[in-house]
């Protein structure tokens, strides 16, 4: 194929198909799907941070018109019910395995953090379920409460969970910690720098929502869920209910956004498939918006202290990072490796600094438990190499970039060990560098900064360099570190007797684009129409195996197990024609979707093959009829995406209010797939990472542990007058190393370096007045706070 617009091939900046049936209203969401005689389910959640149940009574509830149950977490101890698993175990740093404290679908006894769920109305109708979730009366005998990981490892602090002294889930190193240590203290100078990365939560369009209907076809209890990840949440809910995989099917319809936060499998999803198979009705809940707030998980919340040291170069000699990572009340799904193995992975970042160690301690506090997030442990890995690089410029006297560019690792070191690890396949950040300060002119800063001074404002220039874990995968690698599930990616294609594909993927689409995206691999690798090619993903029971949609995973994994799945039907297409056309295997040759015979005017098209498979009349001894193939990939290592961020500010010195004036970006996410994607997906992660620096915060009264930004008037998620238009460029020089496409992922990449750049422009600003330092979000009042401070020091 040419990779022209039309031809929908890898390369081209095709429109979504998915869009046409959004835009017209035709997107099937849960709440969009209705069976006869459901129910609806209304969660009794605590009020209190921390509390001992001391009785639920539900009799005036039961009393109410249209109730049909209420169950709390005494039904389902009798039921014999399991706890909620999570899917990743990490070790201490001695090899002893993480404390493990159990979450209960419907809490036991105690509650540990506001919103927690307590008891379950199911009622004929969502009102009724709502007055009954009133009227049941529970008596808690509140505890004291901690909020903050460095208290709640104080010996005196309220302890959560018996089976976890001190608080504490885990403390894991990574990294040389003696050759660090030295290397540090032979330095000529030491930058330490003491960092706090902000909680936030995730605000996608539809709250989280599921309906179980059991005793479906072949007896199988199907759920209708909201997830990025329905394999995983079979995996999870019948874990927890004792159940068969066979019995459940897990359907994940439209989802309106997930961000990460619907990868994870939650208490609602175990407690509504129990209940309908309880009562065998089907039971819908739907979470509203403050209950989101307080139920979905969050993110981010590191306290971190961070040393580097720096010759006098300005060559980076030893970095040591301490970080206490606060995972909530319970440990969610993926909660104890974001801050753990994934975090600690990208802890060297762009830089060859030639010792490295990163302690990480994970806390457990009476707050809503913390998961990924878009960036998911590399914004945090980020933020603190590139706070210290720019503070150890500023020691050193030396520009912001050429401090960078003296400990870039250059490309000629690919593939590169780093010294806690990972090993990056490829990357060109040297070249990433210099390409994005010409394009954001940086050089030229000063004048603009004067003309901005001349007009009474403050302008600051940041820049922040990152590399990522993207395509998280390899099965072998996660399972070592401590993962229960594998992390290959399956897909199936099927070719019709016209010539039509229908793909089953193991990932989930949820606004990333995967129908068009994978029809452009297809119509790539097979020659066959675009148009022609839909994708199915999605379905337990449609789609074999599959791990999910997160860690910009999608591209990497799962469209890797498509290009291969594809090869085999070109290897099986080209034996059929070989043998149709009677000629010898090794003389056919395979372009742009037509087989034809090498020094012959022979030909057939790949259609045409499909077809002769499809009815198998004339087959090659032994080869089986039609034209399906199926791939398992997974991946010899993660992709190492990584690019750069220059973003430039003015701040109001009266208002302390941070107006964005231009945002530039370079990133390498390998070969493109369609640049068109690839830059509305770095477009919402920039969004994302964005609110992050200045608006988002969830913060908690330290005292009662209630949660003090539960809506959107207290949570400030960024609107588009915050935003600007951004600048992106995509450098493909630098494939990845090891998968088939040669692809890295993007999904992620726009909220990895953007709250470190975001933060450097901002102190950039404040220099002149001294400011060292300044915390996310960069509110107006913290901003205009930070320089009253400092004018009147
Ligand atoms: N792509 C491409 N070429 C590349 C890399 C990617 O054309 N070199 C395309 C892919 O084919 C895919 C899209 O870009 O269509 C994103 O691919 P990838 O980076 O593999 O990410 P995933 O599809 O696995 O999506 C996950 C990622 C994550 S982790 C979060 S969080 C996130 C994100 O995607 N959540 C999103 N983007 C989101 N976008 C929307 N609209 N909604 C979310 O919830």
């Amino acid at each position: 194929m040419d990779g022209t617009l039309e031809s929908g091939c890898i390369g081209d900046a095709v429109l979504r198909k998915e869009d046409k049936q959004f835009l017209l209203g035709n997107g099937q969401f849960v709440d969009d799907i209705r069976i006869s005689g459901e129910l609806h389910a209304v969660f009794v959640r605590s009020p209190h941070a921390h509390a001992d149940i001391l009785s639920i009574d539900t009799a005036n509830a039961h009393a109410l018109p249209s109730v049909v149950d209420i169950l709390t977490g005494r039904e389902m101890e009798r039921d014999g019910i399991g706890s909620i698993p999570f899917m990743w175990v990490m070790n201490n740093a001695d090899g002893s395995p993480m404390n493990q404290p159990k979450r209960w679908g419907l809490a036991r006894n105690r509650v540990r953090h506001v919103g927690e769920p307590v008891a379950v109305v199911i009622a004929e109708t969502a009102s009724a379920a709502e007055d009954a979730a009133e009227a049941v009366l529970v008596d808690y005998r509140p505890r004291a409460a901690v909020t903050n990981s460095r208290s709640a490892l104080d010996p005196s602090a309220p302890l959560l969970h018996d089976d976890a002294p001190g608080n504490e889930v885990y403390t894991w190193g990574r990294g040389d910690a003696a050759a660090t240590d030295a290397a540090i203290d032979g330095a000529s100078h030491v930058i330490e720098l003491e960092l706090i990365n902000n909680r936030i939560a995730c605000a996608a369009i539809e709250t989280r929502t599921c309906l179980a209907v059991p005793g479906t076809r072949f007896g199988t209890t199907t759920l209708y869920d909201a997830t990025q990840a329905p394999h995983l949440i079979r995996k999870s809910v019948t874990e927890a209910l004792g159940m068969n995989q066979a019995d459940l099917r897990v359907i994940a319809p439209d989802v309106g956004g997930g961000f990460g936060t619907k990868g994870k499998h939650y208490p609602e999803e175990t407690v509504v498939t129990w209940a309908a198979r309880r009562l065998g009705r089907p039971v819908r809940w739907i979470s509203s918006r403050s209950e989101s707030f307080m139920s979905d998980a969050q993110a981010r919340d590191h306290l971190t202290t961070a040393t580097l040291g720096v010759d006098n170069d300005g060559r980076f000699v030893g970095l040591r990072v301490e970080t206490l990572a606060n995972v909530g009340a319970y440990i969610s799904t993926f909660g104890a490796s974001i801050p753990g193995a994934i975090y600690s992975a990208l802890i060297a970042g762009v830089y060859r600094t030639p010792a490295v160690y990163a302690q990480v301690t994970t806390v457990l506090t009476n707050t809503v438990p913390t998961d990924a997030y878009r960036g998911a442990g590399r914004p945090e890995a980020c933020y603190v190499l590139e706070r210290l690089a720019d503070e150890a410029a500023r020691k050193l006297g030396l520009d912001r970039a050429e401090i960078r560019r003296r400990n870039l690792i250059p490309v000629d070191a690919m593939p590169y060990t780093t010294p806690i690890g990972p090993v990056y396949d490829s990357g060109d950040f040297p070249n990433i560098m210099e390409k994005l300060l010409t394009a954001a002119n940086w050089d030229s800063f000063a004048a603009r900064r004067a003309e901005s001074k001349a007009r009474g404002k403050l302008r600051g220039i940041g820049l922040a360099m990152y590399v990522e874990t993207s395509g998280v995968a390899p099965s072998k690698l996660a399972g070592m570190l401590g993962a229960r599930i594998g992390f290959f990616e399956s897909a199936e294609i099927r070719v019709d007797s016209t010539g039509n594909v229908r793909l089953l993927a193991g990932t989930h689409n949820h606004g990333q684009g995967h129908q068009t995206t994978y029809a452009q691999i297809i119509a790539d690798r097979l020659g066959l129409p675009y148009d022609g090619v839909t994708v199915v993903e999605g379905d337990t029971e449609a789609v074999p195996m599959g791990t999910g949609t997160f860690g910009s995973r999608s591209i990497a994994v799962g469209g890797s197990a498509i290009a291969v799945a594809a090869d085999k039907i070109v290897q099986k297409g080209r034996q059929l024609a070989a043998y149709l056309m009677e000629a010898a295997e090794e003389d056919v040759t395979f372009t742009n979707g037509v087989y034809a015979i090498s020094g012959t005017d022979r030909s057939m098209t790949i259609s045409e093959i499909a077809n002769a498979a499809n009815l198998g009349h004339v087959m090659p001894p032994g080869m089986e009829p039609g034209l399906n193939e199926s791939a398992f990939y997974d991946p010899s290592n993660f992709a190492y995406s990584n690019g750069g961020h220059v973003v430039e500010i003015e701040v109001d010195r009266d208002t302390g209010e941070i107006e964005l004036q231009r945002y530039c970006v370079v990133d390498d996410v390998g070969t493109v797939i369609n640049p068109m994607i690839v830059h509305a997906q770095v477009h919402g992660g920039l969004a994302q990472g964005i609110g992050q620096a200045m608006t988002e915060n969830v913060s908690y009264d330290p005292e009662s542990g209630q949660i003090l930004a539960g809506s959107f008037l207290d949570y400030g998620i960024p609107r588009a007058g915050d935003l600007i238009n951004f600048e992106g460029e995509l450098d493909e020089s630098q494939p990845c190393a090891h998968n088939p496409l040669g692809a890295k992922g993007c999904g992620e990449s726009g909220s990895i370096g953007s709250p470190a750049a975001l933060v450097n422009a901002v102190l950039d600003a404040l220099d002149p007045l001294g400011v060292r330092d300044i915390e996310m979000p960069l509110t107006p009042l913290r901003v205009w706070e930070t320089i009253r401070k400092a004018e009147t020091a």
